[in-house]
């Protein structure tokens, strides 16, 4: 429990005291303990040992016993008693600028309404406006902010977060003066969701002000929100933030580092420097002075990231595996571990045609495939009851085996080394049976099973409908297991640690779903696939040709996710990817 931690708990009892409607100033006592505490020099569960809460200015007695009660339990019964009074969509309310708790909450009694999108529908039918103390003007703010969230958003998706990153740092890379530059933060990392973009440059302090002019300048660049000597930040036409730090080419290692996170990481890495006699910051490596103190004058040289770590007595971590979950243990032991790459990938599985959803049919599907120099592509269309879709009829199916047929002739007759399998994507329907009769399945090379309706059930029901697919002997693979769409739409209520199990016993794998919006698998349960030797297919769910380029960001989630080539399923020759296929239907 960080001090970080209790902050943030502080926090959301504060936010949602105000949603609640309760006493003001009891809300604010709240936040003011948050804030004492995020500023506290010493380990608030030192203040627990040594029984000196209360002594910390701004902490009474009854905010010293939630915090216990959170260092116990993980939450506290004050929060708890909240969450059940305040509706989960009002939280989200808090995002839009301009509306605060007690319009809130006022527009919500009088109202009775929790979706922004209902917000956002009574502003514009007047609704609001009619409310006392609100008014057209507060509902046309309202209405604008609502669009901008809608439009931006807090955090971006792996996708949207490249997009820009990707050209300013070309950009910045090739500037006059620049003698290091990396782009660090979430992206670096891989994670599946961005907030800003953090780029780092290692340069003489004289070449910094023209370098700072040359990015403010970027023709990405819609709004400059702050310049210093040695940090920039703008605003980019997506509504992503860009920050980018010039440090001097020796602070530039543990700059890199401290700024590619994460924070959990750093904590962690500052503490095995501590032990070590050692001071890790931003700016270097140091030792410790006799009073314990970072001595800046004793400077631990390094020369790069790598040494940074040797020093710590780990090896070279790499940033995706930067997340303080297992990586530790696994670096002072090993110097590296295996991890599948893009070059790994032979080929395309989970593509949608013309037949169901897609945009394009079998044939380009398959050239935009060899094009792409991979050797196979797996066909799977939406099944039947997919009606919204496009799902295929039985006789559909048939009609589709035909094609797949001639097709692969043709490739065959034209000397091309390329084979189209014939997949489905079966929904799994809501008592977990698969969506055609066994001897239509039976026809298929391979099935992915997707829940695609009833994504709420309760835990339990899903859970059973989950464990009726896994034993289906014609279930190859789960798709996107939770259903989630980033930013977008929940994950299913599911056990994944127990469907991973499931899976690994009934030799079923899970796709890493390679859509920018799903990366589901998530790379969360990497260890325990890893320790359980679970499968994945890293699939792009493509619905056009260009959707076949996902596959990139399935890569860096299953890099994240620790999963070698060999238990990644399309990194198979097309003879073993069929042949494990068949295995996988007889256990
Ligand atoms: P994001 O931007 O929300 O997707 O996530 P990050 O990880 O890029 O976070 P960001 O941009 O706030 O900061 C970049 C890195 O800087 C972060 O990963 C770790 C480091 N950092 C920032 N604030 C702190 C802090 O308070 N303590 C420590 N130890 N490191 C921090
Ligand atoms: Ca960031
Ligand atoms: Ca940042
Ligand atoms: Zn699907």
């Amino acid at each position: 429990m960080t001090n970080q931690d209790v902050a943030e708990k502080l926090r959301e009892v504060y936010n949602l005291m105000q949603l609640a409607g309760e006493n003001r100033f009891r809300a604010i006592a709240f936040d003011r303990a948050a804030q004492t505490i995020e500023g506290l020099n010493e380990e608030i569960t030192k203040h627990i040992e040594d029984g000196t809460l209360t002594d910390i200015n701004g902490i009474g007695k009854s905010i010293a016993e939630d915090i216990k009660a959170f260092q116990e339990t993980g939450t506290m019964p004050v929060l708890e008693s909240l969450k059940e009074r305040v509706p989960k969509g009002l939280i989200e309310w808090l995002n839009i600028s301009g509306l605060g708790p007690k319009n809130i909450a006022k527009i919500h009694k009088e109202l009775g309404i929790t979706e922004i999108t209902e917000l956002k529908e009574a502003c514009q039918s007047g609704a609001v406006a009619e409310l006392p103390g609100l008014g057209q003007k507060s509902a046309d703010k309202i209405i604008k902010s609502i669009e901008y969230l809608e439009k931006f958003g807090e955090r971006a998706r792996l996708d949207q977060a490249l997009e820009i990153a990707e050209p300013i740092f070309n950009f910045v890379q090739n500037l006059d003066g620049v003698l290091q530059c990396h782009i660090a933060g979430s992206l670096r990392r891989s994670r599946e969701t961005i907030g800003d973009i953090d780029i780092i440059v290692a340069a003489d302090k004289n070449n910094a002000d023209s370098i700072f002019d040359a990015f403010t300048g970027h023709e990405l660049v819609v709004e400059i929100l702050g310049r210093g000597d040695t940090k920039s930040s703008v605003r980019t036409e997506n509504g992503r933030q860009v920050d980018l730090r010039i440090v001097s080419e020796k602070e530039y290692p543990a700059a890199l580092m401290y700024f590619t996170g994460s924070k959990e990481h750093n904590i962690v890495m500052r503490q095995r420097a501590r032990e070590r006699g050692m001071a890790l910051n931003e700016y270097g490596l140091f030792k410790l002075s006799d009073e314990k103190e970072t001595d800046f004058d004793q400077p631990v040289e390094t020369s790069s990231e790598k040494e940074i770590y040797q020093k710590l007595d780990l090896n070279f971590v790499v940033p995706e595996h930067r997340e303080d979950k297992g990586e530790f243990e696994f670096y002072a032991e090993q110097e590296k571990m295996e991890l599948v790459s893009d070059d790994d990938i032979r080929g395309v599985i989970h593509a949608h045609s013309t037949y169901s959803d897609g945009k394009y049919s079998i044939k380009q599907m398959a050239e935009a495939s060899l094009e792409r120099g991979y050797k196979y592509l797996g066909i799977t269309d939406h099944s039947r009851t997919a009606a919204y879709a496009g799902g295929l009829t039985i006789d559909d199916v048939k009609q589709q085996w035909d094609e797949i047929d001639e097709l692969n002739e043709t490739f065959t007759s034209n000397g091309k080394n390329f084979r189209i399998f014939k997949g489905i994507e079966s929904d799994i329907l809501s008592d977990g049976s698969l969506d055609y009769p066994d001897e239509i399945l039976e026809g298929f090379d391979f099935v992915i099973a997707s829940v695609h309706s009833g994504l709420e059930m309760p835990k339990e029901k899903m859970m059973e409908r989950f464990k009726r697919a896994i034993e289906n002997p014609y279930t190859s693979m789960l798709g996107h297991p939770t259903g989630r769409l980033l930013l977008k739409r929940e994950e299913s209520k599911i056990d994944l640690n127990q469907i991973i199990e499931w899976a690994v016993e009934r030799g079923v794998a899970i796709e890493i779903n390679a859509s920018p919006w799903r990366l589901d698998l998530d790379w969360r349960f990497g260890n325990k696939a890893k320790d359980t030797g679970l499968l994945t297919s890293i699939n792009p769910d493509a619905h056009s040709t260009d959707g076949i380029d996902d596959i990139r960001y399935g890569v860096m989630i299953a890099r994240k996710a620790k999963f070698e080539p060999a238990r990644v399923l399309n990194t198979k020759s097309a003879e073993e990817f069929l042949e494990w296929c068949k295995g996988s239907r007889e256990i």
